[in-house]
């Protein structure tokens, strides 16, 4: 019955690629004969990516899985927010969302369709944990075990995020979330016990995916989970305690994971553009970069906060030791990369910090989501400005990609130009940076289906396939053909 079921699903996605005109034959197998050869471009060496550049696609595990009551699941901070707060867009929940916890393996072939050779995803703690801490939920961990298993026959690398915003309920009841330094040490013991039970696959883990954003969003201006608005010293401590979570992480999972397994955080930087490529501008630029990310990235790769970051906190200063600091400065192997968006054009200016940031003119272009700005160099300044303040040598880009309007035409594609617009663009600075020497080892993109868009809920779509959520039929837009152009030739299409 689920072979009938599979392969009525399968041979729909196959009708859609063909319809947009697109051999549905796996890009790696499809070894270029003559007459592909010949449909080639005639491109010089300089516009492709290095070899072995390694092409992926992301999503999350309460954006997809659904599953929310199965196989002994705890309850997470997102499941009580979407169900109480009235905060959700359309008020909807990710309950079923895409169903991916029992579509993985049809969702592991929409990857293998694209010729991604990199998945990356989040672990759902509260399956593994259902109380944060205590008794871990082996049936949970088992779910995780299938999808690397499926990844792993298909040729796909999984590099797993150990927290994308789902946190146990528990621990948001028990102390707070992440105002407790238990949480912290908790999301240690949590990362440590993954990385033992699936270092024997995965060699590749970030910590916490956009501290940034968890922070501000929950715990300061109250618009995502726990939905909270604390006082700044409130928020200061668990900007602190995040950053702590991350350190702890880090030494968890070397202490606990094979030999070599690697692993680094995935932050969306704050992005400083330097609005004219002078030196003078790039220099402001960098030191933007590092002011702007003074409580992340920067105290991460430094050790330590910046005069003005502490100065800035004044009488609302945090609480924290030296030990803290080392933790949080523990070596990691490469930092990640979300890029989206150019956040400020940096212009010199002779002040006290050194720069100025240009205000946005109300002309300036956006695409689908309220704060998704258009500004393709953001992909060259991020890495660049990362590689050169703190010498960092592997660099990953975690995520890119736009939500868009996409409408399907009268045919039922959904030729999603700007979408392809926004990438290629953005990968041709990412082009521009690895030529630059810029050490981007790989590029997952945002995302690999629609999905459930936090409190956008289904407003916002993101993927490179279109997802049906009464059906949960998924159909390639225009853009994965885009995508698995682009990776075919290792070169922007
Ligand atoms: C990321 N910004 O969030 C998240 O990691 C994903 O879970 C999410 O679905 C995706 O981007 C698209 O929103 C961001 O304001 C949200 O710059 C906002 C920003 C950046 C990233």
């Amino acid at each position: 019955m689920s072979f009938n079921r599979i392969s009525r699903r399968q041979f729909a996605g196959m009708a859609a690629w063909s319809a947009l005109g697109i051999s549905t034959k796996p890009a790696e197998s499809g070894q270029a004969g003559a007459s592909k050869e010949k449909r080639l471009p005639d491109r010089s060496l300089s516009s492709g990516f290095p070899g072995g550049f390694l092409w992926g696609t992301a999503t999350s595990a309460y954006q997809i899985e659904g599953a929310v009551n199965e196989d002994g699941r705890g309850p997470s901070i997102w499941h009580r927010h979407v169900h109480t707060s009235g905060k959700i867009l359309d008020h909807s929940n990710a309950d079923v969302a895409n169903d991916h916890y029992h579509r993985y393996k049809e969702d592991v072939r929409l990857m293998k369709a694209l010729g991604v050779k990199a998945y990356r995803f989040s672990i759902a703690w509260p399956r593994v944990f259902p109380e944060g801490a205590g008794s871990p939920n082996p049936k949970g961990l088992d779910f995780y075990n299938r999808l690397l298993d499926e990844l792993l026959a298909n040729d796909i690398e999984p590099f797993a995020t150990m927290y994308h915003w789902d946190l146990p309920q528990a621990l948001q009841d028990r102390h707070g979330g992440w105002l407790s330094r238990d949480t912290s040490k908790a999301f240690a013991d949590y990362a440590g016990y993954v990385a033992e039970r699936l270092g024997d696959r995965v060699k590749h883990i970030f910590t916490i995916n956009e501290c940034s954003r968890l922070v501000y969003l929950g715990y300061g201006a109250g618009s995502d989970a726990p939905g909270l608005e604390l006082p700044q010293p409130e928020l200061n401590q668990v900007r602190h305690n995040v950053a702590l979570g991350h350190g702890l992480a880090v030494q968890a999972v070397r202490a606990h994971g094979r030999v070599g397994i690697r692993v680094g955080p995935a932050e969306n930087i704050v992005t400083c553009i330097p609005a004219i490529e002078t030196p003078a501008n790039i220099r402001a630029a960098e030191i933007a970069t590092r002011e702007l990310n003074a409580g992340y990235l920067t105290v991460m790769l430094e050790g330590k906060y910046t005069d003005a970051f502490l100065a800035h906190a004044g009488k609302n200063a945090l609480k924290y030791t030296a030990e803290d600091l080392s933790v949080i400065s523990s070596p990691i192997d490469f930092v990640g990369l979300n890029v989206y968006t150019p956040e400020h054009y940096v212009v010199a200016v002779d002040n006290e910090q050194g720069f100025t940031l240009a205000p946005f003119p109300a002309s300036f272009p956006y695409m689908g989501s309220a704060w998704s700005k258009i500004g393709p160099e953001a992909m060259y300044w991020a890495p660049r400005h990362v590689a050169k303040l703190w010498d960092v040598k592997s660099i990953y880009i975690t995520e890119n990609g736009t939500s868009a309007a996409d409408e399907p035409a009268a045919d039922g594609n959904v030729y999603d130009v700007d979408r392809i617009m926004y990438l290629r663009n953005y990968l041709i600075h990412l082009q521009r940076a690895t030529s630059d020497g810029v050490p981007v080892l790989g590029y997952f993109l945002w995302s690999l289906m629609d999905n459930f868009e936090w409190s956008d809920g289904f407003e916002k779509r993101y993927g490179l396939y279109r997802v049906d959520f009464n059906t949960q039929r998924r159909t390639p837009k225009l853009s994965a053909s885009f995508y698995r152009e682009t990776i075919e030739r290792n070169a922007v299409v």
